[in-house]
């Protein structure tokens, strides 16, 4: 019986562990940070209307500051407690929560995130009494949603956001196969959620699949959430792929699941704050606006449809995961979202099967990485920059928003933002090295385009800022030092004076 119920639910028994990261659920991830100075607690009492985010943003103006746990709500009566700036522009926490080494350079990650994120492990079925999230459970009018200290962001919002760092998941009706998605959800009322997807999203997809056969579509969300299962959230990945299995890849071991109690799809075990419902279809209200990862308020406030929950699980003191959306470094979506999405091109890339191709970079500060990708390629024929920039701007892990692709030659770093401009203002002739790609994948959260009805059509530029490939020969050489006199003045580098090691030089002069 038990069996036939986690089937239902798409819970398989069992998988195939192989290496597993050191931390089971958001609390032990906590934990490790903690062991590695990677966050802070925040004691005293901060307003969820509007204090906190402000305290977050400030205390995210720098690169690569820690993780804040505000311990103390005011006013809150539930216990709860807030994570924001879990990953924020951090690579050593997006290296903890997969089990890398946190001293890898930002190239040397994308790489062994694309190697981890080859890996499928099915989830596992954890049953209800052992799943954490049901220390406490609570179905139709004993739920309150209004009791949790969901975050006003900025000013301008619209409302205050229980869904911020979270994860969503729908099934689609025709295939059975579960999205994991990260979708911002504003508090209504006790029982009712808004939930925003945008054009081409998966949710979206399967919300309107149940809609055309006039049925409801169900939703499980998680509000309090492991850092995979959030990161995994926000990556494109196929229609036919399931994320719940990659999620367990890059943790070595299957995602946790338990049954929900009123609807057929499972529901974390491990998260910290759960909720159960349903979209119908129809039902919707004004929702937004959302100071966005843009750094801009989005939509203007509109209809959107809300979820009708019937069930909510918890922990104790449930820790709810916020992301602060705001320019860059102080978004949630920064570092861990750079990283992969980079893995998620070039794997794209690999499987079209074009040659030469040998970094990509999509860095943070453009809109969390939304706005820009710089690829790095060995030119072998003719129209080869063209070819891996037409390819790039459209493959679909890179094909959302991205503005402006950029192809450098293999001696450019494109995680070196210093060695891009160098590239883009040497090599790139703009007369003849620019193309526009029109009416592409975007979103109603780009401010650019008017009027705002407009938005979702995008456009791109590719830009060539590779040599030349016509001159390439008589093209100047780069300044590079000849190595014997390199390896002479690395010898000499304490003697002189210099603290710590040589720096390292990618090439050498060639006669
Ligand atoms: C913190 C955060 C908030 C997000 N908010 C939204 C949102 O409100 N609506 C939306 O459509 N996408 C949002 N996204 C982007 C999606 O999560 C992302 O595009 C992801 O690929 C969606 O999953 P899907 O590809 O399965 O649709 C957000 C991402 C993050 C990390
Ligand atoms: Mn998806």
């Amino acid at each position: 019986m038990e069996e036939q119920a986690s089937e239902r639910a798409g819970i398989a028994a069992g998988s195939n562990e192989t290496r597993s990261v050191g931390w089971r659920d958001l609390r032990e991830w906590i934990g490790l940070l903690e062991a590695n100075g990677l966050i802070k607690r925040i004691d005293k009492p901060v307003d969820a209307d509007e204090e906190l985010a402000a305290i977050a943003y400030l205390a995210t103006r720098r690169e690569g500051a820690p993780a804040l746990l505000f311990e103390t709500i005011a006013g809150d009566h539930s216990g709860t407690r807030i994570l924001a700036n879990l990953l924020g522009s951090s690579k050593e926490r997006f290296a903890l929560a997969l089990g890398l080494d946190p001293a890898l350079s930002i190239a040397e990650m994308i790489a062994a995130t694309r190697d981890i994120m080859q890996r499928r492990i099915k989830p596992v079925a954890v049953a209800k009494d052992d799943a954490r999230v049901n220390e406490v459970v609570l179905r139709g009018d004993e739920v309150d949603l209004t009791q949790f200290p969901a975050p006003k962001f900025w000013p301008g919002d619209g409302g205050r956001y229980i869904g911020t760092g979270d994860i969503t998941l729908t099934r689609n009706p025709d295939t059975g196969r579960i999205n994991v998605g990260c979708y911002r959800q504003m508090l209504h009322g006790p029982r009712r959620v808004g939930l925003y997807c945008s054009p081409g999203k998966h949710g979206l997809i399967d919300r309107e699949a149940w809609w055309a056969r006039g049925q409801p579509c169900e939703v499980v969300a998680a509000y309090g959430i492991d850092p995979v299962l959030f990161m995994l959230a926000a990556q494109v990945f196929g229609i036919k792929e399931s994320e719940l299995d990659v999620a367990g890849g890059l943790m070595g071991r299957g995602v946790e699941l338990t049954e929900a109690e009123c609807v057929s799809l499972p529901i974390p075990a491990n998260a910290e704050l759960v909720i159960e419902g349903l979209l119908h279809p129809g039902d919707s209200e004004e929702e937004g606006p959302l100071g966005e990862f843009t750094g801009y308020y989005g939509r203007e406030r509109a209809p959107q449809p809300v979820i009708d929950v019937k069930a909510v699980h918890h922990r104790r003191s449930p820790i709810l995961t916020a992301a602060l959306m705001a320019k860059y470094p102080s978004c949630e979506i920064g570092a861990y979202y750079a990283i992969m999405r980079s893995a998620r091109i070039l794997d794209d890339l690999d499987r079209i099967g074009v040659s030469g191709v040998v970094g990509a970079y999509a860095h943070p500060a453009a809109a969390s990485g939304w706005g820009m990708v710089v690829v790095s390629m060995q030119q072998q024929y003719a129209g080869h920059a063209a070819q891996v920039l037409a390819l790039t701007a459209q493959c679909p892990a890179a094909a959302y928003y991205t503005k402006w692709i950029i192809a450098v030659d293999a001696d450019v770093d494109p995680t070196d933002f210093n060695d891009v401009l160098w590239a883009l203002s040497t090599r790139c002739h703009p007369a003849e090295d620019l193309d526009i790609l029109r009416n592409t994948w975007s979103t109603g959260l780009d401010p650019s385009q008017y009027p705002p009805e407009l938005r979702p059509y995008g456009s791109k530029v590719l830009i060539n800022a590779c040599k030349p490939h016509r001159h390439i020969k008589q093209f100047p050489q780069a300044t590079l030092l000849r190595q014997s006199i390199y390896e002479r003045a690395a010898a000499r580098w304490s003697e002189l004076g210099f603290e710590g090691p040589p720096p390292k030089v990618p090439a050498f002069h060639k006669e």
